[in-house]
């Protein structure tokens, strides 16, 4: 795994709310990598209706827009101790909390995001005012773990939106435009792609406004992701993936340090 940051890395996260680092995982890593993601993803599948096949080419409902934007499987290192040894690697949490300039990192959740053969498109969208905690710090990682290419739905981003987002959202829907209705002057901001080689990581921070393309071909493109909190980050109200019987427990204001829910993965 590359750890190392370059001072140029860190300021253009900074600037732009995203940085890709090509070649973050070696090939034996990114082996690792594919197989742990696709044993998790099988396995939740499976146990969501004993056929993951079925499930994975019609998850929920087959007809709906968004089961054909990705197989989205989240929190897969709760169940899957493979997973959870890729997930709790401090250096993850170093390289995130370095970027973001946080002195800890605890995982909201990991996900899978598996956008099928011609798949519909990732919309516009920002990801911290879905979360339990608000920050202008957040920060995720998403993994190849193929080429992730503009022709197949690598990410796209609209640099420096991180610095300008409030929390209001419009949700990931049908509609790409939607994220514009409350950010109209970003309608004038030039999207930046960032293809890259499986077994890259993209960073970005969680109010960097971010889309993916259609996929255009007969192949899916997967990724693995993770969600991260700065350490010391408070409860905002929301439930998001918060179990119930721990929501119920938090007020406003609480400072979300339960390490079962939310594991400090590194500290500075
Ligand atoms: O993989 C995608 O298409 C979208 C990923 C995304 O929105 C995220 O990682 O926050
Ligand atoms: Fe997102």
């Amino acid at each position: 795994m590359k750890t190392e940051l370059t001072q140029e890395q860190i300021d253009s996260y900074q600037e732009n709310g995203f940085v890709c680092l090509d070649g973050f995982l070696d090939a034996g890593e990114l082996e690792t990598w594919r197989s742990v993601t696709e044993d998790a993803v099988h396995q939740r599948l499976s146990a969501r209706t004993g056929n993951w096949e079925k499930d994975l080419n019609n998850q929920g409902n087959p007809d709906d827009f968004y089961a054909q934007v990705f197989t989205q499987c989240v929190r897969l290192a709760d169940s899957h101790e493979g997973m959870k040894e890729l997930m709790f690697d401090e250096r993850l949490g170093q390289v995130a909390g370095t970027l973001a300039g946080v002195d800890g990192i605890r995982i909201w959740h990991d996900q899978a995001l598996i956008k099928p053969p011609y798949g519909n498109a990732t919309a516009w969208h920002l990801d911290n005012p879905y979360w339990s905690f608000s920050s202008r710090d957040s920060i995720s990682i998403w993994v190849a773990l193929d080429d992730a290419t503009l022709h197949n739905g690598c990410m796209w981003y609209l640099p420096g939106t991180h610095k300008l987002a409030t929390y209001e959202n419009s949700g990931i829907g049908f509609n790409m435009r939607d994220l514009f209705k409350p950010y109209p002057e970003w309608l004038k901001i030039e999207a930046v792609p960032a293809p890259c080689k499986a077994g890259s990581a993209v960073f970005h921070n969680g109010l960097c406004a971010h889309g993916a393309g259609t996929n255009m071909t007969p192949r899916p493109r997967r990724a693995m992701t993770c969600a991260y909190m700065p350490d010391g980050s408070t409860f905002n109200g929301q439930k998001n993936i918060l179990p119930k019987e721990y929501f119920d427990t938090l007020q406003v204001g609480d400072v979300l340090d339960n390490n079962e829910q939310n594991p400090l993965i590194w500290k500075k």
